[in-house]
């Protein structure tokens, strides 16, 4: 708005704790967000936060929000599991019991259940079109919550639904976004800088790097912020960018997370100190990611392969690896076996792809990392990979029953006999000589071009 005009506001919404509005309310909805850089570090106060809700108490002020007129655009960075889809085929999980609930009616929990909720007292008050953009890491996002809020309606009751599917076609539009930039958990230090910066004490701090890169389909029926005078990039088709953000950045960072997990690095710029775990990222990006990318138009890709191993190694960032790690279930069918698959389609033998994926499979089976230390799961499927993976005791038995999780790995990868062969291979060199041992003996064993 400072660029480009305007009104608008941000009415932002909690879904799982008041943390953020205990931290915010008493500050007039301000906080600092601290970029950190390599060189420097810089801080700003941001003031376009003007109402907060907490969805878990105020769900039906979230509703009727929804609902108001003034609303024209309704943001979502809920992470990849608050979709409460099916990580392989991205469609609602029908027995999740939150949504159950929403289905039934009252105050709805879950975002699905609030958005769907609100757009049904946005027709009843005629409120006018809105644009829902998700901000997420997912495949397809924009596409992904609209098939989302038509399965959701498809399951109402028939009066309940009557009209609203064909007012959401005519009314609600569901643009993409590839939204970039890398915002770790704040630390004390974090808090401590802001205090020294601003000279005073800032509950919500949110630290990050300094590089940001939003890109968004411009399809806004009711309007929207001129955010192109912040430096988004608007265009007709966000597919090439989301495609190369989430196989480029986030594949090679949870590479990193689970490689640098197992060998007991705390954070992202600590394991990509490690030599022989950088050049399994570079590898990964150069040989197997690019060649199944679409380049966007105008697009420097080498370039933003360097940027990207700069950013990860950004030292002034205490990213740790266990939040990277989390959620794998949610984050590696986008991350890496979108790549793993698609150099497969084209007849390769992705070895870095499959050393990848073979170390998050490292991750799921072992309950400790390399240096023995024990550690839980953080992973909405953590039950059941438990369950599948009781009293697997060899690196193909571990691929073959988690191959067979459908949910995750769709249904063509286990009948391919070469992915599960490298995938073997792969898990075999990590369990005998730990991420790093692995690491290396791959960098040696590996040939130019490969
Ligand atoms: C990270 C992302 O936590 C994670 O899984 O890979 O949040 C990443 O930092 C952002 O997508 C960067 O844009």
């Amino acid at each position: 708005m400072e660029a480009g005009g305007g009104d608008w506001g941000i009415c932002g919404v909690t879904q799982r704790s008041r943390t953020v509005l205990d931290q915010l309310e008493p500050q007039d909805g301000l906080y600092t967000v601290l970029a950190r850089g390599p060189h420097g570090v810089e801080a700003r106060v941001v003031g376009t936060e003007r109402e907060l809700l907490f969805a878990g108490s105020q769900a039906d002020q979230v509703v009727a929000r929804a609902a108001d007129p003034a609303v024209r655009v309704v943001t979502l960075t809920v992470t990849e599991k608050g979709y409460r889809h099916n990580p392989a085929t991205g469609r609602l999980r029908r027995d999740d019991d939150s949504i159950r609930a929403d289905l039934a009616g009252g105050s709805p929990q879950t975002v699905l259940g609030q958005l769907v909720r609100g757009m049904q007292a946005r027709m009843v008050s005629d409120s006018g079109p809105l644009a829902v953009l998700s901000c997420d890491n997912l495949n397809r996002n924009g596409a992904t919550v609209a098939g989302l809020v038509t399965e959701f309606v498809d399951l109402l009751p028939v009066d309940e639904a009557r009209h609203l599917a064909s007012w959401i076609a005519e009314q609600v539009r569901f643009p993409s976004s590839s939204v970039d930039r890398i915002v770790p958990a704040a630390t004390a230090a974090d808090y401590d800088e802001v205090r020294r910066q601003i000279g005073l004490d800032d509950e919500g701090v949110v630290v990050t790097e300094p590089f940001r890169q939003w890109v968004i389909e411009d399809d806004f029926p009711g309007g929207r912020p001129s955010w192109e005078a912040a430096g988004v990039l608007l265009t007709d088709d966000v597919t090439p960018y989301e495609v190369m953000k989430l196989r480029m950045l986030n594949g090679a960072h949870s590479t990193l997370a689970y490689l640098g997990a197992l060998a007991g690095c705390e954070t992202i710029a600590d394991a990509m100190s490690r030599e022989p775990f950088a050049a399994v990222v570079q590898r990964l990006m150069h040989y197997d990611v690019r060649t199944t990318l679409q380049q966007p138009t105008g697009f420097d890709l080498a370039a933003y392969e360097d940027q990207l191993l700069d950013r990860f190694a950004n030292p002034a960032l205490q990213h740790r690896t266990a939040q990277v790690a989390m959620d794998g279930s949610h984050k590696v069918p986008q991350r890496l076996l979108s790549t793993f698959r698609a150099r497969r389609a084209a007849g390769a033998e992705p070895r870095w792809a499959a050393f990848a994926v073979a170390a998050w499979m490292r991750w799921v089976w072992s309950d400790r990392t390399d240096e023995g230390v024990m550690r839980v799961l953080e992973d909405p499927l953590s039950a059941l990979f438990q369950d599948k993976l009781s009293g697997a005791s060899s690196p193909s038995d571990v691929v073959a029953r988690l191959l067979a999780i459908r949910d995750v790995f769709g249904n063509d990868l286990c009948d391919d006999e070469i992915a599960s062969r490298l995938l073997v291979d792969a898990l075999e060199l990590l369990t005998g000589n730990g991420a790093l041992g692995a690491a290396t003996l791959l960098e040696h064993e590996s040939t130019p071009n490969e």
